[in-house]
């Protein structure tokens, strides 16, 4: 059965429950709490603190509807071998990736700072991708995941909005889904950068995707 959102930005978004995932993006502690990568690159996290009780309530309405929740964590391995230079090395960080930090070694897998928000946390059975990069699908297997579930259509969620959620996003489209992003379950250190990334999505009639608040999608998955 077609779900629709009829307030969803710019046009009304309209898509099968059954062949839909929910996709939270990077909600971890090095991004959210203080310590954190996110922290040692001089941002303030407490925005991003203050979306984590909306992405709990659109995971557990996804849930309750039978989506299936996939979890991303932008990390490393240990040895850094899926980090390059350029990306190591840029800017002057207070603490760079891998570096031991108060929540373990920045962006490590494995590592505390690494793992997602405990009030976030995924259930036993749920996919949970580890991504080198901003995308999700660049050098993971969440494409294989998305073919194997029959997925068409995904929600979006998660930090930052115009790094890693946007990225994602883009990357989603052109491999042909249809991409919703929840408007008050994402969030930026930069108010104006998530502000413009979400004109840019639904900019041109939708040229990457649709927006829409958290309630509007959750009574669309409640009907
Ligand atoms: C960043 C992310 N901002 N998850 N990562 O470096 O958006």
């Amino acid at each position: 059965m077609i779900a629709t959102i009829d307030t969803a930005d710019p046009f009304a978004f309209a898509f099968d429950p059954g062949t839909t995932a929910l996709i939270v993006i990077d909600m971890q502690r090095d991004f959210i709490e203080p310590g954190g990568f996110g922290a040692a690159l001089g941002n303030d996290v407490t925005p991003l603190q203050a979306i984590v009780p909306t992405v709990a309530r659109l995971i557990s309405g996804a849930r309750a509807a039978g989506l299936p929740v996939i979890h991303t964590r932008e990390c490393h391995r240990p040895d850094l071998s899926d980090c390059p230079p350029a990306k190591r090395l840029r800017g002057a960080p207070v603490l760079r990736i891998g570096d031991p930090g108060p929540m373990g070694r920045i962006l490590i897998a494995g590592e505390p700072g690494a793992e997602i928000v405990p009030a976030l946390a995924p259930l036993p059975g749920e996919i949970v991708i580890d991504k080198p990069g901003k995308g999700a699908f660049h050098a993971t297997a969440l494409s294989d995941h998305l073919a194997r579930l029959g997925i068409r259509s995904l929600i979006f969620a998660g930090v930052t909005t115009e790094v890693c959620v946007q990225t994602t996003m883009r990357e989603a489209n052109d491999r042909g889904f249809d991409c919703l992003l929840a408007e008050d379950a994402t969030e930026s250190y930069f108010p104006a950068f998530k502000a413009a990334t979400l004109a840019m999505i639904r900019a041109q009639g939708a040229i990457v995707g649709w927006t829409a608040p958290t309630t509007a999608i959750l009574e669309a998955l409640d009907a």
